[in-house]
């Protein structure tokens, strides 16, 4: 039985039309803050990645294509336009086979929710589109149709391109927030005391060294106010430990927990990454193993004034993770990150997820690297934790406790960014 009540619609055992329409409404019409992407603001100018050629070569669908055409050497791919490679994209995975696979049909979802008839097939009356398009107002379109409020983009110093941008103080999209990505500290310091060296910054190669620790974390510190970064991030591989002997862990505890401590803000660690197990796939070439979840369990129990996220690559690692965060509520859980970012998978986390956590969790981010991405990323992840809700609340009201409609708008807006906000300690957009 359903009635209105000052928190909105009351929904009851049995009202199974009303609960499924409640909540695809409001989990579609609920603005998303992405917490996790590789878009730009356009003051990075080509660092924005927009337009079908950039959603035709990204790097999932060069994987699939270089194993469905294995006639085509992988070096005369990377030596073709980028046109040509869009090209031999789109021949090879739609034409030729039918794009069934989840990044596949997230480029056709894409191009269908702007208005283009992807039933004609033809890829020229698409690029024509998007030569069509103003970057400006295409942003707006994209913003509005993928129904998101923020996106924080992966800001990262050692850019040669990026980091000229924010020395000369340019003014950024309010959309477009930052957070800084720090992987050559942690996985590569020998390069990064040079580049710090160049920089101004006074270190040598014992990281635990007083001085040197101290210039590493001026340095943290002035890209964390310049950028205004909301938390720290890296990505690690499957080996990852805390502590042990290596540089990486005299980086994490003389220098990142204590600017991410003092400036209040969370140390991301995106865990399972195997990179460049088949080089010659370039950017397309990294794999996946499963971790120890004993690093994380230990960083968020020896430093419980230090705020950690963490999402983790391998499916193996999703269950204990849950239960870590369970343990630690300086732990954020976030997304189902790139080869989870499937629907099997995502329906799968988000289930065990909600079970084990309710809505203390942000269940999903993009990691879209070219502007319309979000568009497809959103929509296919909308559905399932639509879908998901509706069971779990289903279950809920089996027990004969019944739901206000605005308790479920609650739960979508946690769910969809309000979670990462208050994690973050900051005022809800
Ligand atoms: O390290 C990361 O942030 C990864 O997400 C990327 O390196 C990866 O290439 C990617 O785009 C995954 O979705
Ligand atoms: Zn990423």
């Amino acid at each position: 039985m359903t009635e209105e009540t000052g928190q909105g619609q009351t929904i009851a055992a049995g009202d199974d039309a009303i609960l499924k329409e409640t909540v695809t409404r409001i989990v579609n019409t609920t603005p998303v803050t992405d917490i996790h992407s590789h878009l730009y603001a356009p003051v990075f100018g080509d660092l924005l990645l927009w337009g079908v050629d950039e959603l035709l070569i990204y790097h999932y669908l060069i994987a699939e294509a270089l194993r469905t055409d294995t006639s085509l050497p992988f070096d005369d791919f990377w030596a073709m336009s980028k046109e040509e490679q869009a090209d031999f994209i789109w021949q090879t995975l739609f034409l030729d086979h039918t794009p069934y696979s989840e990044s596949r049909r997230g480029v056709l979802t894409s191009l269908q929710r702007l208005g283009l008839d992807v039933s004609s097939r033809n890829l020229t009356s698409f690029r024509k589109y998007f030569n069509g398009c103003n970057i400006e107002d295409h942003i707006d379109t994209v913003f509005q149709t993928a129904n998101l409020q923020a996106v924080v983009m992966t800001n990262d110093p050692f850019d040669d391109v990026e980091r000229p941008v924010w020395e000369a103080g340019k003014a950024v999209d309010p959309r477009f927030k930052a957070a800084l990505r720090i992987d050559p500290l942690l996985n590569d310091w020998p390069h990064a005391m040079s580049r710090l060296k160049e920089w101004g910054y006074d270190v040598g190669p014992d990281v635990a060294a007083a001085g040197t620790a101290a210039e590493i974390r001026r340095f943290l510190s002035d890209w964390v106010k310049r950028i205004d970064a909301l938390y720290m991030a890296v990505s690690l591989p499957p080996d990852f430990d805390y502590p042990d002997k290596s540089d990486r862990s005299a980086v994490i505890e003389h220098c990142i927990l204590p600017v991410a401590k003092e400036h209040g803000i969370p140390f991301a660690m995106m865990i399972g990454v195997k990179r460049g197990v088949n080089p010659a796939l370039k950017l397309a070439g990294d794999g996946v193993g499963a971790a120890s979840l004993a690093p994380v369990e230990r960083l968020c129990a020896e430093n419980p004034d230090n705020k950690f996220m963490v999402t983790m690559l391998a499916r193996e690692n999703q269950h204990a993770l849950c239960v870590a965060a369970r343990k630690f509520r300086n732990l954020c859980l976030f997304g189902c990150w790139w080869f989870l970012n499937n629907p099997t998978l995502i329906e799968e986390m988000t289930r065990m997820r909600f079970e084990l956590l309710g809505s203390s969790v942000i269940p999903q981010h993009s990691d879209a690297r070219v502007l319309e991405q979000v568009v497809y990323k959103w929509d296919h992840s909308r559905a399932i934790i639509t879908k998901v809700l509706i069971d779990k609340y289903r279950d809920l009201l089996a027990t004969g406790w019944t739901l206000q409609s605005d308790e479920i708008a609650r739960d979508a807006a946690a769910l969809l960014g309000g979670n990462f906000w208050d994690f973050l300690g900051r005022d809800r957009p």
